[in-house]
């Protein structure tokens, strides 16, 4: 009976071979902040799934999210050695050198949506990408644009003057710190899947975040109040190794392109529908929604963000509050 069970063994492995699925000649690893729940994540599996059916199983991009890959700024030097190749990111660009990628999310300099799209995806987007690329060898493949940050915390703040001791979770970002210093709270920089801990463990006070990653992250849970501060609208990048990218052949840099462009498309649908809803659910969840004095933010933040930018940073941001 040995023969048959060997011609058995191997008749099984033979039928449990995957015969048509051949294996990917590229694997790309793409990485995000945000849980599998939030749109950059679905937006992220679109692209996965585009990539997939167009260059016909020759390329595989696998999606890591809640910073599996490492904190944002960690990846952002994963894309350097080739331990990632796809991200997420957006201001925290500025600690990369990259002065100009900051004013993807300047306090109080995009006005709405419509703006927002203006620049984005116009020629100061363009100057913008093309700083990151060149600066950095991050090549920005897409953008998504994002809710706007408002500020969260368990005590209630009307007013920047309540902002005095305030121990502040930041992204890593500088214009942030010396924001939120010149507001008068104390910013402490940290990467976002620090942030529901800390919160809980009250090592910090508060954060400032768009609904979805408030929603998401489950921020709701140790944070009562969510300030209406609307102080930063901003967008996202999607960035690819820039060296990743000239490595490919050109039919299959064409199918990141295309497939990026799908993906923009598909995470912004789903960003007009969800901001809503978030909005809906915390408001469920008992989280409670504080008018503040705009204008007193507006005016500090404005003049907090001029002594922080040098000459040419101030030039872009005339010129983006000039489209
Ligand atoms: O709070 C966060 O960490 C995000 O919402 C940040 O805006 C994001 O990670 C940026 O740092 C993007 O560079």
């Amino acid at each position: 009976s040995i023969p048959f069970l060997l011609l058995f063994l191997v008749a099984s492995f033979w039928s449990c071979a995957p015969s048509d699925e051949k294996k990917p000649e590229y694997v790309l690893r793409f990485g995000h902040l945000a849980n599998n729940q939030h749109g950059w994540h679905l937006a992220s599996l679109k692209f996965a799934e585009e990539v997939k059916k167009r260059s016909n199983g020759r390329i595989e991009v696998k999606v890591y999210p809640n910073e599996q890959l490492g904190k944002e700024m960690d990846v952002l030097t994963g894309l350097l050695v080739g331990s990632a190749d796809i991200m997420i990111t957006g201001e925290s660009l500025q600690s990369w050198s990259l002065p100009k990628a900051i004013l993807c999310a300047t306090p109080f300099a995009i006005r709405d949506s419509d703006h927002l799209k203006k620049v984005a995806g116009g020629p100061l987007g363009k100057e913008i990408e093309q700083h990151i690329l060149d600066g950095a060898g991050f090549r920005p493949i897409a953008w998504f644009e994002r809710g706007a940050r408002n500020l969260t915390s368990n005590r209630i703040i009307r007013h920047p003057d309540d902002l005095q001791g305030m121990i502040l979770r930041v992204p890593p970002v500088s214009l942030y710190v010396d924001t939120w210093s010149a507001l008068g709270a104390k910013p402490t920089p940290m990467a976002f899947s620090e942030v529901f801990t800390a919160l809980q463990q009250s090592t910090i006070h508060g954060q400032e975040n768009p609904f979805a990653l408030i929603k998401d992250a489950g921020l709701y849970e140790v944070q009562k109040y969510c300030m209406l501060t609307s102080h930063v609208k901003s967008w996202a990048y999607v960035v690819m190794s820039g060296k990743k990218y000239d490595s490919l052949p050109k039919d299959l840099q064409k199918v990141i392109d295309e497939s990026a462009e799908i993906m923009q498309e598909y995470e912004h649908e789903l960003f007009l529908v969800q901001e809503k809803k978030d909005y809906d659910f915390l408001v469920e969840k008992g989280m409670e929604f504080i008018e503040v004095d705009n204008e007193a933010f507006q005016t500090a933040a404005k003049e907090a963000v001029l002594q922080s930018f040098d000459a040419e940073q101030t030039d872009l941001l005339n010129r983006i509050l000039q489209v």
